[in-house]
């Protein structure tokens, strides 16, 4: 048998355990993944209501990511929540001194219930620290606006927006359309001066957090195992629809469901 391959995601705890590094991890293992963790801060939240947020020290951010990277064939990494720029910058400087394998920026600012969960400030440190080792950035138009000073409400502008940003920080870039109205979900990968289109049914009245870890999850599964980016993108995107599409449900409380039947 061969070896499994082994991702990283360095981002936040969700105690609700559909977003952040728990939906990570179960991304990682839906695609034969072995994941790793490098846990950032912890939010204590459920579904819609983010209670309360504590970072974890810089200096212990950096120790969980060095004895990994000394440790294990890390053949991609992920990052999410961040939290502050300290904290991106302690991860930049380190994945500058290792020879890092390719890394998938998920650039994590607000939550799915509107909630701030970056401080204000750290943007700025993201596009100047950590945004040029990337290897793709996948903003929802949300962050994207927020990225390009311009709000986004067509694809139009989604594809003026993902090309600005791709030349911007010389990386691919999954601009996700997903907010945007309509019948198809759509997102465009801007790599090599191409545009990639994927699009899915939208599906309605699912009140879900976490599609974004797990969307840029699943691209780092793909890369670890060996896919292109394109291929890692495609296959991401049928896993995330699923997951929505086949979300679980308690009463009023929704959860993706990161074991979808394909
Ligand atoms: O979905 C964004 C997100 C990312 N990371 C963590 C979160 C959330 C949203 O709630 O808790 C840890």
């Amino acid at each position: 048998m061969g070896q499994i391959p082994v991702a990283l995601t360095i981002a936040g705890s969700d105690s609700s355990a559909g977003a952040g590094i728990q939906a990570d991890l179960k991304t990682f293992a839906a695609f034969g993944v072995y994941g790793l963790t490098a846990v950032t801060c912890v939010v204590a939240e459920t579904p819609g209501r983010v209670s309360k947020i504590e970072p974890i020290s810089p200096e212990l951010v950096r120790e969980q990511i060095e004895v990994l990277l000394r440790g294990f064939p890390v053949a991609a990494i992920k990052t999410g929540l961040l939290f502050s720029g300290e904290i991106i910058t302690t991860i930049a400087n380190l994945l500058r001194e290792h020879r890092s394998p390719p890394l998938v920026i998920d650039p994590v600012m607000v939550a799915t219930s509107g909630d701030p969960m970056l401080q204000d400030d750290a943007v700025e440190i993201y596009e100047r620290e950590l945004f040029p080792l990337a290897a793709l950035i996948t903003p929802n138009l949300g962050e994207a606006g927020r990225l390009t000073g311009k709000s986004i409400r067509d694809l139009a502008a989604m594809r003026e927006a993902g090309k600005t940003l791709a030349n911007k920080y010389g990386a691919s870039v999954l601009l996700k359309g997903g907010h945007l109205t309509g019948d198809e979900a759509i997102d465009l990968l801007f790599m090599n001066g191409d545009v990639i289109e994927f699009s899915a049914p939208f599906s309605r009245g699912v009140a879900t957090h976490g599609t974004g870890c797990t969307y840029s999850a699943a691209i780092t599964a793909g890369l670890a195992g060996g896919l292109s980016l394109e291929e890692a993108a495609r296959r991401a995107k049928n896993f995330v629809s699923a997951a929505i599409a086949q979300h679980h449900a308690w009463s009023d409380i929704h959860a993706l469901n990161h074991s979808p039947k394909s």
